[in-house]
């Protein structure tokens, strides 16, 4: 009986619907279609005569809740053989199991105050600067006032004048807030100069700071920071010294201690007062020793910085004081490296130009024998003879340095340069290859010369590098 009844059901029921293809798979499916078609025309039924409801509101909407609910408990039915009917039926009949409990009833958490207490009544507590006081029902805190920074006081239920222990200034006193906050006191000697109250960055103590700027627009010397300490500028490179070019803190003149002879401040650069004698020159062949490093590329030649053994040209134990003489270019110039100078050469720095030897504005020898005022001679423009040491004596020798006290410029500074004409001549950096040879100028003329165009201090002549003669020696600048 079971059987066909069902296959009846499957007769009517599956082939009317639209879905006959689900039908044909799973039986219990085969009730959804039929059960909506008639939720529908239900539906169709409840809204036609009535207002157009909104979804959310119209019983057709609940049963298509409803309806769907349905089809999964059909499914379920279906597979234990219960009533398909009866399980349709259940939620329209059903009550909401949400309408039991109404959220609308439930009693209020605020029915039990004695539990939710958070602080205890009218005291007062400090949010960050924030004061505040405590509920009467002890339910929270009131906020009172905004205090100025660190100065809430919970203990006190107010804001502090100052915060206790915080530490101020008044003029130059320190001052310290009292315990109750209520008012600054002195505390402490007031401070003393250079300090000031604040003055090294700490509020309410006594301090200095250091100035940055201390030492701006100087290069030398000790000056005072601003606190009362002397720190250090820097310092000079000798011939310069700190403040010796008249100038507080700055690097100038040519005092300073260098070997040879002692220099003398011309422009902007330093020229030995002298020509380099041969006790100086002495200590530097001692100095070096063999060591022949460091020496120019054209001085490849080289093989002794000792001078030529000819009469007078280097016996500094019986005439220290003469010219050093019988030296080779390479000779004159690594003597002024070792002695921290250089072989007087281009005003600023480098060999003077080998074709621009009487330019005042370039060369620096030059420069200091005419005391860059042109002259023909270091004293004047008219030879004079005997204010030099220029005999013309060709079987002669050199004098000591600076016994010729007229052979000088006629001004200072160049009243403290000896020589420039006559004695010795004297090696220029100044140098040009001819044809494969180097060749370097002499300056001033020598004892050999007596006719007032030999020397003069436009006079130069050229020598190939290793040239020395008993006439010839030289002199160092510096910058
Ligand atoms: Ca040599
Ligand atoms: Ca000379």
């Amino acid at each position: 009986m079971r059987v066909p009844l069902l296959l009846a059901l499957l007769v009517q029921g599956c082939f009317q619907t639209d879905f006959p293809t689900a039908c044909s798979q799973d039986e219990a499916q085969c009730d959804e279609p039929t059960t909506d078609s008639s939720v529908s025309e239900t539906s169709a039924t409840e809204t036609t005569p009535g207002e157009e409801t909104s979804g959310e509101d119209s019983p057709v909407d609940a049963d298509e809740d409803t309806s769907t609910a349905d089809s999964s408990i059909d499914a379920a039915d279906a597979e234990t053989g219960a009533d398909s009917t009866l399980v349709d039926s259940m939620p329209d009949t059903a009550p909401p199991p949400d309408t039991a409990t109404p959220p609308d009833t439930a009693p209020p958490p605020d029915t039990t105050p004695v539990d939710s207490a958070v602080c205890a009544a009218s005291s007062y507590s400090c949010a960050g600067d924030q004061l505040r006081r405590c509920k009467t029902d002890s339910s929270g805190y009131d906020n009172i006032v905004a205090c100025p920074t660190g100065t809430c006081s919970a203990a006190l239920g107010r804001c502090t004048y100052c915060a206790p222990g915080s530490r101020s200034c008044s003029g130059a006193q320190p001052t310290l807030c009292n315990a109750l906050g209520s008012a600054y006191a002195a505390d402490g000697a007031a401070c003393a100069a250079p300090q000031t109250c604040g003055g090294g960055g700490t509020p309410g103590v006594c301090g200095c700071t250091a100035s940055p700027t201390a030492c701006s627009g100087k290069e030398c010397g000790m000056v005072d920071n601003g606190c009362g300490t002397m720190i250090s500028c820097g310092s000079c490179t000798a011939p310069r010294t700190c403040g010796g070019g008249g100038t507080a803190n700055k690097c100038g003149g040519c005092s300073g201690t260098l070997p040879g002879p002692t220099m003398v401040g011309v422009g902007t650069y330093c020229v030995d007062s002298t020509e380099v004698t041969q006790s100086q020159y002495a200590a530097f062949v001692t100095a070096k020793g063999s060591d022949l490093s460091g020496q120019p590329s054209t001085c490849g030649f080289n093989t002794t910085f000792a001078p030529g053994t000819a009469a007078s040209c280097y016996t500094p134990s019986t005439t220290p004081s003469k010219p050093v003489t019988c030296v080779d270019w390479c000779d004159a110039s690594m003597y002024c490296k070792w002695a921290g100078k250089r072989l007087c050469g281009k005003i600023g720095g480098g060999p003077n130009a080998y074709l621009e030897p009487a330019d005042a504005t370039k060369s620096q020898w030059f420069a200091a024998c005419t005391s860059t005022s042109g002259y023909l001679f270091p004293y004047g423009n008219v030879y004079v003879s005997g204010f030099c040491h220029t005999p013309g004596d060709t079987a002669g020798t050199t004098v000591d340095v600076k016994t010729r006290p007229s052979c000088t410029g006629t001004s200072a500074p160049y009243t403290n340069i000896f020589d420039m004409s006559g004695n010795a001549s004297e090696w220029e950096d100044s140098c040009g290859n001819l044809s494969g040879t180097w060749y370097c100028h002499t300056r001033g003329g020598n004892f050999t010369d007596a006719t007032a165009g030999a020397v003069q201090c436009k006079d130069e002549s050229v020598w190939p590098v290793d040239f020395s003669a008993k006439w010839l020696g030289f002199r160092c600048c510096a910058d």
